[in-house]
């Protein structure tokens, strides 16, 4: 009996060969990209067939205030050209347009976006459809033993003594069960643990012009490098919608651009960008590796030009009103060391009405906060709010005495609306509470 059982075991245990590590898609069946392309920023929003061939659904919007030509064509990754002629779209401001394209084989491909003058590649990946290893057998041993005992439960119940042959196949597939059960188990508690970490990456930048100067129409192109390998880093991933998230600010708190430069290689982004004015300036980049956690990196300007007559930011409280009539007031609790601070931004039409607060970047609000001196940078996020009351709240804990400047975003309609000050946490304030 035993011998017969084992013969049943080892034909249940040679349907599959030995298991490997299975890497899931960069990305979910679902998720948004948003980048600048030439002077607008674009968003995509990706929906992935589950398997090859379909087609991928990219719905695409922008914040252009003008119409503009798309052409987009998915190539299978590694390709320079296009194999099909590239789907042409002309958009006016504020149309989203639908395109489907075909994708005809599983593994890596990349999205071809272009406006006539700037372009990006966006890399995405076709899931192929695969069990994960023993499944089957697994399955297959359960529906055995499955079968026996209810084979068992009927000869009971016709008053019968089960015969020889259905214990053994009892006994055969319950084996098998606990056996391959314990395989799965410790395959999968063996499989190796998500990445701790990345090397550090190196963020190198070259502008054109090399020498710039304020006014002037600027490309900059970001190159990351592993910091382990000198490899091109291509493992930088769509965090808060977007690969990389540029902050530029100039030292004295007066200009802010929060920027999504395109990829347009592997581990290489350029976005354009016009200096407001002329001063020293700091570049934040901020960037999620895969497997590792979020990281800034950051690099110093200089932008020439005549000096310009420039007021100091404001302290809050602020209230100001947008182009488009909106009001918006920026209000703070008082500063105090080691407790958190709730930072309000209050949106309300020309009539008094709370204005609707649209998500952008996956957020309701965005707060980029920095200490006077450079040493402090944060970057806060307000969650979108269930009461549409046209209030956002950030917390943060201003960690030291001193000056900080803060940028809060909100996007409303007809854009996305910046509100700037500064506020100070006083010198000598009371220590920290335990
Ligand atoms: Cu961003």
């Amino acid at each position: 009996m035993i011998r017969r059982s084992s013969i049943v075991i080892a034909l249940l245990l040679s349907l599959g060969s030995a298991p490997a590590w299975a890497h899931v898609g960069e990305q979910g069946p679902v998720s948004t990209v948003t980048q600048q392309l030439g002077t607008r920023e674009v968003t995509i929003r990706f929906e992935l067939p589950p398997f090859a061939p379909g087609a991928v659904r990219l719905t695409i919007s922008s914040d252009a205030a003008m119409p503009w030509t798309l052409r987009a064509s998915a190539v299978p990754s590694g390709l320079s050209a296009p194999p099909a002629p590239m789907v042409q779209r002309e958009l006016r401001p504020a149309e989203v347009v639908t395109i489907d394209l075909p994708v005809d084989q599983a593994g890596r491909w990349e999205l071809l976006l272009d406006d006539g003058s700037a372009a990006a590649r966006v890399p995405f990946v076709i899931a192929a459809l695969q069990l994960a290893p023993g499944d089957a057998q697994l399955a297959g041993a359960l529906i055995a033993l499955l079968l026996t005992l209810l084979l068992g439960m009927v000869v009971a119940a016709l008053g019968r003594t089960p015969g020889e042959w259905l214990a053994r196949g009892q006994v055969a597939a319950l084996t098998a069960v606990v056996i391959i059960g314990a395989q799965q188990w410790a395959q999968r508690s063996a499989a190796p643990p998500p990445a701790g970490g990345r090397p550090h990456a190196v963020m190198t930048l070259q502008t054109t012009p090399a020498a710039l100067l304020a006014g002037q129409p600027t490309q900059l192109r970001f190159t990351f490098i592993d910091g382990a390998t000198g490899l091109m880093a291509d493992d930088i991933e769509v965090h808060h919608e977007a690969y990389v998230h540029l902050v530029i600010l100039d030292d004295a708190g007066q200009s802010f651009s929060h920027i999504h430069p395109a990829r347009v290689a592997p581990g290489r982004y350029q976005v354009a960008w016009t200096p407001p004015a002329p001063g020293d300036y700091t570049i934040y980049a901020e960037i999620v590796r895969h497997g590792g956690g979020a990281s800034v990196l950051s690099r110093r300007l200089t932008i020439a030009g005549p000096a310009l007559p420039r007021t100091p930011p404001p302290t809050l409280p602020l209230d100001i009103v947008t182009p488009t009539g909106m009001r918006v007031a920026l209000t703070a609790e008082p500063l105090s060391p080691g407790r958190p601070t709730v930072i309000t931004a209050r949106a309300r039409d020309a009539a008094g009405t709370p204005a609707a607060i649209r998500t952008w970047l996956g957020m309701a609000g965005h707060l980029v906060v920095r200490s006077a001196d450079r040493q402090i940078y944060a970057h806060v996020h307000a969650m979108p709010s269930t009461d549409a009351d046209g209030t956002v709240r950030f917390v943060y804990q201003f960690p030291g005495p001193g000056e900080y400047q803060l940028h809060a975003q909100l996007a409303l309609d007809g854009g996305v609306t910046t509100i700037s000050g500064t506020l100070a946490m006083p010198e000598g304030a009371d220590a920290p509470q335990p």
